[in-house]
């Protein structure tokens, strides 16, 4: 099953029923006091995207677990890195940021629910991660790793940080090698990190850890890349989200820098380097190349 696409097809198909209800479960309940906030928290979470992130720990953790996995602490990192996304999405969209009304085809968290809101749950979103990943069933270090990586990740130097350096970058001329460093930060870190997570919670040796790290780089980047590519080949109807928004906000962008041609070259040459970075991973890293053929191959 794992070498075929109708077989990735339904892995892909499962792994998302899997994340949407270990998150329905992680989530505070709709009726519990304060009730906007849950309500809201639930509305960016739940029942849409495409939940790259979840099948990056789970087929992380497919891959180098030695005798099966733990699947309560796989759920527990997918729903983590999960919810980071949604908090960027929720804040992202808000009008002090990208100021957009459109997400996963339904109206955004501020303009349902309002701005503050909207804060408050990208806010308590970011928190539930960090409580779910304390949650694992695993050693206490392995644990204490999981923290220290998501963390990273999603801070400063990791996600938070690219959104200050592209939200800088607006008008500018940035180079290639700039745009590169903002987009490792803004989307790599934590697709990165997504990967990172599922090794650390089973037991990775470092050698796998390595080769996950290797593969999640490219996979990374290459995400952005086809992310530039459909702000400009796809509509918003099938985007779920505003197209054309780069170009209209005069963001730099791979398209804008290398072209549309040389744009879809770089993604391929990238979906080459993730497949030989796991390569060491053996029969095992299956689920990660067709991933990455997914992520290169989407067209929304
Ligand atoms: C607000 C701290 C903070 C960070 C925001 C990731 C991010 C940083 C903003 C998202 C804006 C954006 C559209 C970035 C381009 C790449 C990207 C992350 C797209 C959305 O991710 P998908 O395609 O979305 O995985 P779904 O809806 O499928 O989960």
């Amino acid at each position: 099953m794992t070498g075929s696409r109708d077989g990735f097809s339904s892995w892909m198909a499962a792994c998302g029923e899997r994340a949407e209800q270990a998150l329905a479960r992680a989530l505070p309940e709709e009726n519990a006091v304060p009730h906007s906030l849950h309500r809201a928290m639930r509305y960016a979470v739940l029942g849409g995207g495409k939940r790259v992130r979840p099948m990056l720990t789970y087929a992380a953790g497919e891959a180098c677990a030695s005798g099966g996995g733990n699947d309560a602490a796989l759920d527990a990192a997918a729903v983590a890195v999960e919810l980071i996304h949604a908090y960027s999405l929720v804040h992202d969209d808000m009008p002090c940021m990208d100021d957009d009304v459109l997400r996963r085809g339904r109206p955004t968290v501020h303009v349902e629910f309002g701005q503050a809101t909207a804060l408050l749950a990208g806010d308590a979103l970011q928190t539930l991660a960090f409580e779910a990943l304390g949650g694992m069933p695993i050693a206490p270090g392995l644990t204490v790793q999981a923290l220290q990586v998501l963390a990273a990740a999603a801070g400063s130097r990791g996600m938070a940080g690219g959104q200050a350096i592209d939200l800088d970058s607006v008008g500018k001329a940035l180079g290639r090698e700039e745009l590169e460093a903002m987009h490792r930060l803004k989307t790599g870190a934590l697709l990165r990190a997504s990967a990172a997570l599922g090794g650390i919670v089973v037991g990775a040796s470092s050698a796998q850890r390595a080769a996950l790290d290797g593969y999640a780089q490219a996979v990374g980047l290459a995400f952005q890349v086809v992310d530039d590519i459909l702000d400009v080949t796809a509509d918003s109807a099938r985007l779920g989200k505003t197209a054309g928004k780069d170009a209209a906000a005069d963001k730099p962008t791979y398209v804008s820098i290398l072209g549309l041609e040389e744009a879809q070259a770089l993604a391929e040459r990238l979906r080459q380097a993730a497949h030989e970075a796991i390569a060491p991973l053996g029969a095992g890293g299956a689920r990660l190349a067709a991933l990455a053929d997914f992520i290169v191959l989407r067209d929304r």
